[in-house]
């Protein structure tokens, strides 16, 4: 019996508790790819621009299932520089036959950005009849002859570290190149490696998954997915504690975390079996999944949010620099209101405390001195 969709995907956003970790989905996630004999696999050519191969290597450290299962039993991977033994002329035939004989057959992943500075030269791959091809003139070829285009990691999907300003190779991203095209994003430096196979199994199996306005998944970056609103650190924005260093104990805001404004579920799904993630360990969340990464959202990577102005509450946007509570976008709007309430509470509840320790202390003070006229 074949997993229905409905299933698959409470397998793959781990709604269905302990099953996601669980070597015992495997079976299922071969049955929804319906996949026997090697037959039925996704054929993925696995292009790669500018990029520092982190996606690659995110990819094969799937665990459920494992990266061999994947490429044996998933995917029938025709070309990838990074996993593939093959160089040279018979490297760049591969994409040459797909281009030409495999017409609307195949997947186009791609990583990395595509620079256009100087006709594409900052990014050479192979050669044909003595002469260097340009990534650029891969890209729009395969392009075109692929049926979709997933783009894999943020220099794919929206330009990323090369294309960060001053950006001197003019690098893209896929959505610049292909405009008609049926095209998948699935952002992160690098992407979680289940956002990969995820993603790559329901296309095979149930097509194009649901998308949001900037074509990721919505199983792993809806909006529901905001990691201020899922992060175990919450608690201390709420109650107005931040870190002021890294490795004290508070809220990573002021160290420059972009949860606010950054989609994922990485603080649910965790890496390396959900061991760890980025401010558990405590590192501020970077945005890396968003298209103002890295230097976007008007502040550096470990830099605060920018300011923004709070909607009727003039006297706290005066100290919003002062207590932290300052977002740097719509969203941030409604919680920075919540937290700004919840830490006037704090403080208030602090000052209250304050007073009720001097009141403690001056009663002590008048005691002593009562005991201590009584002792004369
Ligand atoms: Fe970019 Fe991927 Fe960051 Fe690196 O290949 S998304 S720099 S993890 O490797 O493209």
């Amino acid at each position: 019996m074949l997993i229905t969709r409905k299933k698959f995907l409470q397998i793959f956003t781990g709604s269905v508790a302990g099953f996601a970790l669980s070597n015992l989905w495997l079976p299922k996630l071969l049955q929804a790819a319906d996949v026997k004999n090697g037959k039925g696999r996704l054929p993925l050519v696995w292009f790669q621009g500018q990029n520092c191969t982190g996606c690659p290597v995110s990819f094969i450290n799937t665990e459920y299932p494992s990266a061999d299962e994947v490429l044996i039993e998933v995917i029938t991977l025709e070309y990838n520089p990074t996993l593939m033994g093959a160089t040279g002329d018979i490297a760049t035939g591969v994409l040459e036959r797909m281009t030409s004989e495999e017409k609307g057959k195949f997947i186009l992943a791609l990583d990395g950005s595509i620079p256009v500075e100087d006709e594409g030269n900052f990014c050479n791959v192979g050669e044909i009849n003595g002469k260097s091809v340009t990534a650029l003139e891969w890209i729009q070829k395969l392009g075109s002859a692929a049926s979709a285009v997933v783009a894999i990691g943020t220099c794919a999907t929206w330009g990323g570290i090369p294309a960060a300003s001053p950006n001197p190779t003019k690098a893209k991203a896929a959505r610049d190149i292909f405009k008609d095209k049926p095209l998948i994003n699935i952002p992160g430096c690098p992407p979680h490696p289940d956002w990969i196979v995820g993603t790559l199994v329901h296309v095979l199996k149930y097509g194009i998954p649901i998308l949001d306005d900037l074509r990721r998944p919505v199983i792993f970056f809806g909006p529901d997915k905001v990691i201020h609103d899922n992060c175990e650190l919450r608690q201390y924005f709420d109650a107005g504690i931040f870190a002021k260093d890294f490795g004290e104990k508070g809220c990573l805001y002021e160290l420059g975390c972009k949860g606010p404004v950054s989609h994922c579920d990485v603080s649910t799904r965790g890496w390396n079996s959900g061991v760890n993630w980025c401010n558990r360990s405590g590192g501020p969340c970077l945005g890396c999944t968003e298209p103002t990464f890295p230097g976007g959202t008007g502040s550096g990577l470990y830099e605060k949010l920018p300011a923004v102005q709070v909607p009727g509450l003039a006297e706290i946007n005066a100290n919003a620099n002062t207590i932290g509570i300052a977002l740097g976008g719509a969203a941030g709007v409604a919680i920075a209101g919540h937290a700004i309430a919840r830490t006037i509470s704090s403080k208030k509840l602090k000052q209250k405390e304050k007073q009720k320790n001097s009141e403690n202390e001056s009663k002590k003070d008048s005691e002593q001195t009562i005991n201590e006229k009584e002792g004369e």
